[in-house]
């Protein structure tokens, strides 16, 4: 296919030809050349133990039991779960790294200093635990205490999930059985119910995920954002650049790659201090940029500059410009060696458990956090005088984007309209239907398909319907990179939703709020849970009521199932644009996308929301619009 029937930007289409004359090959190409296998993709595929791997043909024919006698139903749905607990262990891990950098830091063991101490504040109070006459360290170290409890305690449930979870949704699922005790015992208690012989009955089994679930949201995403706020400081808004364009020519261009702020924040620092050396090659000074959601973490509190998503990663490279890509963990594509040995990029892997063969290794501790970016830096430095000007090609465009959409940062700027009562004017929209609802764009972009279109596609169609936006991840990228992040793009709206974004941006000196307000990375969908949380608490009614929706048009990673699990949890409708790769079982499919008046056990009967696959993304906002109004028609509006 034309490079043009790959991505809707036209700075990757246009380093995708110069690969291609290169004879490089990126993950789009790799994607066409992978056909996909039927019985995977729909789920059936058992490889749980040596008697397999089994599979049952979705028509009928064939087996359809494995040798151990699972049917179609119960493997269909160890998978999902499979998928689900990978995507939790990420982002637990994300937040355990975090609270444990905490506790080095308050024992002067690592070089941070803590940022945020309203935030640290109010999460301590949140946690019960008094303030007075704390000091920092004292406060912080408690907290990060009470945050690796939710990693060990044996009874009772997460202290993250009392401290954000809303009170109606708690009570359901402690009727249900389904809180969570600690993070790591449900990811192993998960794994242990999925192996060969567990739990063999599908609705408990997609039970057990709804718990996984839980334990994401709460010990992965919130205590990943609380934590980081606090070390890092709580967001606000910042004007950045987005697009291949932010990659300069003149400068030493380094990219972050990755999820754990923790090294990316210190090459930003060191990058900084090391500025005066990076002209003594040349150049005109250091230049770091963001890729996928490292790029996010740095956007929202740096206004670091973000090159490209995830679909697109290896691209930079392509430029000829790029001395060092630095990553971490997570949808770190192990292609990007390949790409960067045909250029004189450094790739440089830095966490002891997330190696790539070919790439420079430099280990990345908390204690040694200072050397390894100050090292980083140099070695980005010295490979500016290796590049090759013949492989130069730095795509021009760039687009203006605002960010740093944090609850506190909106709750703000609300209160520039209604200082005592900031939610007011946005329930008040809402109820007199200005706003008719609003959905959280989150999630991937994925090489099988046309990158950005699905979740541009879908922002559109949202706000012209006068849908509020809010977005993370990968496809708050999208959005930005085609305006939807910028004042601008209010011209976008329908009347009624126009008109807010302008009365409220004016009311904090801008000609209007984007249409679409970039909430942080992936862990950040916290935020988003926490506006939720923060709405249907004014309205008095739970989560499951609001006229709200998630969606992850161009999914590709088990951590956005695993988001998803959460909202779904929550009573959140969530629209997936990827097969999720459980179609193979009616009965998957029915609990998690049927209403509740259609199955007897659905997700939209237990907790109010349901899962919604569909891959035409003007059709996926037509069932959104028709269940947002559902909602809006079951709070009486
Ligand atoms: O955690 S949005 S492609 S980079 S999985 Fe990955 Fe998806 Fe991007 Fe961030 Ni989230
Ligand atoms: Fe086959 Fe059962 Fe083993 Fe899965 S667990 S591979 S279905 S025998």
């Amino acid at each position: 296919p034309d490079v043009n029937e790959l991505t809707m930007d036209t700075g990757v289409q246009q380093l995708l030809v110069k690969a291609r004359e290169e004879g490089i090959d990126t993950a789009f190409d790799r994607a066409i050349k992978m056909s996909q296998c039927g019985f995977g993709s729909t789920g059936v595929c058992c490889r749980l133990c040596l008697e397999g791997p089994c599979r049952i043909a979705p028509n009928g024919k064939g087996p359809q039991l494995g040798v151990c006698g699972a049917n179609v139903d119960t493997i269909v749905s160890r998978n999902f779960l499979n998928a689900v607990i990978q995507g939790v262990s990420s982002h637990a891990e994300h937040a355990r790294e975090i609270a444990h950098a905490l506790i080095e830091i308050v024992e002067d063991k690592a070089p941070y200093v803590i940022q945020d101490q309203a935030k640290l504040n109010s999460i301590a109070r949140g946690l019960g635990t008094p303030c007075d006459g704390k000091d920092v360290n004292e406060l912080v170290k408690e907290v990060a205490h009470k945050a690796l409890e939710d990693f060990q305690k044996q009874s009772g449930t997460l202290n993250w999930l009392k401290l954000h979870a809303h009170e109606k949704s708690y009570k359901n699922w402690q009727q249900l059985g389904l809180l969570p005790v600690n993070a790591h015992l449900e990811i192993a208690k998960g794994i242990a119910r999925m192996v060969m012989g567990g739990d063999a009955d599908p609705a408990n089994l997609l039970l057990g995920t709804i718990t996984m679930g839980l334990v994401d949201g709460y010990a992965g995403l919130h205590m990943s954002t609380d934590l980081q706020d606090i070390l890092f400081g709580s967001p606000r808004t910042v004007k950045t650049q987005y697009r291949l364009g932010v990659i300069k020519k003149e400068k030493v261009n380094i990219s972050v790659n990755g999820h754990i702020p923790l090294l990316a924040e210190k090459v930003v620092e060191w990058a900084n201090k090391l500025n005066e050396e990076a002209k003594k090659v040349g150049a005109e000074g250091i230049n770091v940029i963001g890729v996928c959601c490292s790029g996010n973490e740095l956007l929202m509190r740096k206004g670091i500059s973000v090159a490209t998503n995830y679909a697109s990663q290896e691209l930079p490279i392509v430029t000829g410009a790029l001395e060092a890509m630095v990553v971490d963990i997570q949808c770190i594509m192990p292609g990007l060696q390949q790409v960067a040995s045909c250029y004189h990029t450094e790739l440089i892997t830095t966490l002891p458990y997330a190696k790539i063969s070919g790439a420079t290794h430099v280990e990345f501790t908390t204690e040694t956090a200072d050397e390894a970016a100050k090292e980083i830096v140099l070695r980005a430095i010295d490979n500016f005088e290796k590049r090759d000007p013949n492989k130069i090609d730095i795509p021009e465009e760039v687009t203006e984007a605002y960010a740093g959409f944090s609850v506190e940062q909106i709750i703000e700027a609300l209160s520039s309209v209604n200082a005592g009562d900031p939610l007011k004017p946005l329930v008040d929209a809402i109820a007199g239907g200005e706003i008719v609802g609003a959905v959280a764009l989150v999630g991937c972009t994925n090489p099988r398909k046309k990158q950005d279109k699905y979740n541009v596609e879908l922002a559109m169609e949202l706000i012209k319907n006068n849908v509020l936006v809010v977005a993370t991840g990968c496809s708050a990228h999208s959005l930005a990179k085609f305006g939807l992040m910028s004042p601008e793009g209010v011209k976008y709206c329908g009347d009624g939703l126009r008109g807010v974004l302008t009365a409220i941006g004016q009311a904090n000196g801008l000609p209007a709020l984007p249409p679409a307000l970039h909430m942080g990375s992936c862990v950040d969908n916290s935020r988003i849970a926490d506006l939720l949380t923060a709405l249907a608490n004014y309205l008095n009614v739970s989560v499951k009521d609001l006229p709200v929706a998630g969606s992850c048009p161009e999914t590709h990673h088990p951590k956005a199932l695993a988001i998803g699990t959460f909202f779904l949890a929550n009573g959140v409708d969530v629209h997936v644009g990827v097969n999720p790769q459980v179609t193979g079982s009616e009965f998957v499919v029915n609990v998690l996308t049927s209403s509740k008046q259609d199955f007897p056990v659905t997700t939209d009967g237990l907790f109010g929301g349901k899962l919604i696959y569909e891959e035409d993304s003007v059709k996926a906002a037509e069932t959104i619009l028709d269940r947002i109004k559902k909602k809006r028609r079951g709070l009486g509006l």
